[in-house]
Order: structure tokens, then C-alpha cells, then sequence
């Protein structure tokens, strides 16, 4: 029997964070295509953030990247965002634009460097004291290009060093999520490519050194939810970096490329009773909105996991857990279909009619006349932008 009510619960208390950089100009290394309206300080990718959560309902923080969004009081940024109704997420480390990482951040040959990075991650635990974020994110480009260039192994000990001291420093109530990457930038080796190469250097750490999923981040063919499932069952699954992919890390809306793949995600974490906030998975989105208008695609992304998330809480859990312990494989295949066939769209209209929303976000912000007014007014200055 599915449970409607218990489903709408659910979702009435996910949450889904955004990424302060997709309100920004991005692009791709031919070119970055500026767009009107686009925001031009921390403060205004905040505001922003806050138009995609009055709209959602479902969007109450925001991912800050530094120094992208460097501010020279974290806690006035912060106390800014709770009157917008939001709190800051995640703080995202940046350590692959500067000239020293040609060779590498923390994992560089040159203690020198080695140094500069890790003292950049300690300062975002400083951010984090700041904000009152919980979660580091840390992703490095460190790999290297060509055989022989460097050794492996000696890179993996540079991390692991960097890494302790690091976590060392977080207070009690903080994590770090360590995220990994196939390849890009590097090629022949990346020095955190995999998984199982993060869930390795956490568990050498500590209990609150967890796993970030970029789904982009994968060979082409990946089973994600098997490496959801994993780490949920060890405890180690610390959050997502949602987004689609057709080729590599392309970075479009969550849910546009692959809708099945994020509703069978969305199963293991249903499954594994993880949606819950107190379950500890972060869910965030990480991409770039290239061409298409970026308020509308980042309430689109949200749309996206939550008619994913709708899908997997309206599994039939009973028949599933029948049809797999009686070896009834098309049965327990079709208990998953089913789910995956149901239109959720009324049921997220309801949902939303209930609190009070517009049970269509897209359609709201088109009407609300916040992108007229952002084009506008912010005229002048320098947009932000992937890098800037
Ligand atoms: C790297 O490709 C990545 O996924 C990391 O999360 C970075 O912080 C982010 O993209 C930058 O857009
Ligand atoms: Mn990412």
C-alpha cells in the first residue's frame, strides 16, 4: 500500500540547496555568453536564491563558492541571507585558479604551494565559523598528464596529509565532504578519480569526512545508485552535486539528460530512509546555466528532484520487498516502473496550492516581474561569473 500522506510529508520537509555560481555568467572554454540581470555580488546571487526558495518552498540555503563570493564579513552575509529567508550552505574551497596549481594544490610537489592551499582550506573553515555552515565541500583538479610526470603515490600521501590537518580544524559540528572526479582538468590522473578513492581517504579521517556524488563526475554507463547505495550502507554518503550529463561533466539541469537515473538515486535514498534532514545528505545542485535563462533552470532543477523524489516515495515498498524475496524479477522490476510512470505533476501542484504557493513555480516567476526588474537595475559593475 502506498502511503500518500506520508509521501506529501516527506516531501513537504525535503530540502534542496542551490549554488550561489549558477546565478552567474558561465559558459564553456569557447565562450561565456553574458546574460541580462545577472548578479553582480554575493549579495545578489543570495537574492536570487531567495526568489527560487519563495517560489519552491523547498530551497531554504545557499552553496557560497570563495573566493568567488568573497565578502569581507561572512557574518553580516550570513545575517543578509536570513532576512532574505535563507541560510548559507555549504562553503565550497577553490583551489584550482591560481597560476601555483599548475602542477597541483595539496597535492603539488612544492611544499610552498602545498601550503598556500591548505591555509586557503583553513580559511574556509573560518567562513564556515562565520556562517554557521556545517559542510566543507572540497574538490580538486590535482592530477597530473602525462606518465612518469609525478608520483602517484606520493601525491596520495600529500592529500591525506592535507586532509588531516584540515579536518583537524573543524569544530564539532562540521563536515567534510570530499568530492571526486573521473578526469578534467587533469587527464591521466586525477588524485581523487573515484568513489572509492574518497570513501578511503574518509574513512582513514574520521566519522565526519563523507563522500560528495557530483553525477556528472562519472564514466559514461556508471551505476550511481549502486554508489548510493554503498555509501549510504557505511555511513559515508555526506551529499550530491546534482546535475546532467550527456558527455562528460556538462553540468546541465538535474533531471534533464537521465529523469530514470535520478528516480532510481532517488529509490536507494528513499530506501535507505535518507531523505530525512536529520539523515545528513545534502542535497545540492551544482551547474552551470550556459545558454538558457538561469532563475527559471535552476526552479526547473529544483522541480526536477522533487518530481524524482515524489516518484521513488511512491514505490510500492511492500510489493518490492514481495516480488524481491520471492525471486519475482518482472514483478519487482514493474513494482519500480509503475512508480516511475506515475505522474507526479498533480500531486506536486496539490502539495504546493497547500502551502500557500503557486503550484506552478516556472510559470510564477515568469509572471512576477523579478527578471524585468533585474535587468533593470543591475546595470553597471561586473557580473559574476565562472571564475570571477
Ligand atoms: C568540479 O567540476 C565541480 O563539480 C566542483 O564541485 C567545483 O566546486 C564546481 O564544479 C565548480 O563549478
Ligand atoms: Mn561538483
Amino acid at each position: 500500500m502506498i502511503d500518500q500522506t506520508a509521501a506529501k510529508s516527506a516531501l513537504l520537509a525535503q530540502r534542496i540547496e542551490t549554488p550561489s555560481w549558477a546565478y552567474a555568467n558561465s559558459g564553456t572554454r569557447f565562450k561565456v555568453f553574458a546574460q541580462a540581470g545577472v548578479p553582480r555580488t554575493p549579495r545578489e546571487k543570495i537574492a536570487d536564491a531567495a526568489v527560487v526558495h519563495q517560489l519552491t518552498g523547498v530551497a531554504p540555503t545557499v552553496a557560497l563558492h570563495i573566493p568567488w563570493d568573497r565578502v569581507d564579513d561572512y557574518a553580516e552575509l550570513a545575517k543578509f541571507a536570513a532576512d532574505a529567508g535563507l541560510a548559507l550552505g555549504a562553503i565550497n574551497a577553490n583551489v584550482f585558479q591560481d597560476d601555483d596549481y599548475k602542477l597541483g594544490s595539496v597535492t603539488n610537489p612544492d611544499p610552498r604551494v602545498r601550503r598556500k592551499a591548505i591555509d586557503h582550506l583553513l580559511d574556509c573553515v573560518d567562513v564556515m565559523d562565520a556562517t554557521g555552515s556545517r559542510d566543507l565541500k572540497l574538490w580538486f583538479s590535482d592530477g597530473t598528464n602525462y606518465p612518469g610526470q609525478d608520483s602517484i603515490r606520493a601525491r596520495q600521501d600529500r592529500l591525506a596529509e592535507a586532509l588531516r590537518e584540515v579536518y583537524d580544524r573543524l569544530g564539532e559540528h562540521q563536515r567534510m565532504l570530499l568530492e571526486y572526479k573521473l578526469f578534467e582538468p587533469a587527464f591521466y590522473t586525477m588524485d581523487v578519480p573515484d568513489w572509492g578513492t574518497s570513501y578511503a581517504h574518509c574513512i582513514e579521517l574520521g566519522p565526519r569526512a563523507t563522500v560528495c556524488i557530483d553525477t556528472g563526475h562519472h564514466a559514461p554507463g556508471t551505476n550511481i545508485e549502486f554508489i548510493v547505495a554503498f555509501l549510504l550502507r557505511a555511513g559515508r554518503l555526506g551529499a550530491f552535486d546534482f546535475n546532467s550529463r550527456f558527455y562528460a561533466d556538462d553540468d546541465l539541469m538535474v533531471g534533464a539528460a537521465d529523469p530514470f537515473q535520478l528516480f532510481r538515486i532517488m529509490h536507494e535514498i528513499v530506501a535507505a530512509d535518507a531523505l530525512r534532514a536529520d539523515a545528513g545528505i545534502a542535497f545540492m545542485l551544482d551547474q552551470c546555466h550556459n545558454i538558457e535563462a538561469k532563475i527559471p533552470a535552476i526552479i526547473r532543477s529544483v522541480l526536477n528532484v522533487q518530481e524524482a523524489t515524489a516518484k521513488a516515495l511512491l514505490v510500492d515498498a511492500e510489493a518490492l520487498a514481495t516480488a524481491q524475496r520471492t525471486g519475482d524479477v518482472l514483478g519487482a522490476n514493474a513494482v519500480l516502473m509503475d512508480a516511475f510512470a506515475t505522474d507526479v505533476r498533480p500531486l506536486l501542484r496539490e502539495l504546493r496550492t497547500e502551502q500557500g504557493l503557486d503550484p506552478d513555480p516556472v510559470a510564477a516567476y515568469h509572471r512576477s516581474g523579478y527578471q524585468q526588474r533585474i535587468e533593470t537595475d543591475r546595470v553597471g559593475g561586473v557580473q559574476a561569473g565562472w571564475g570571477a
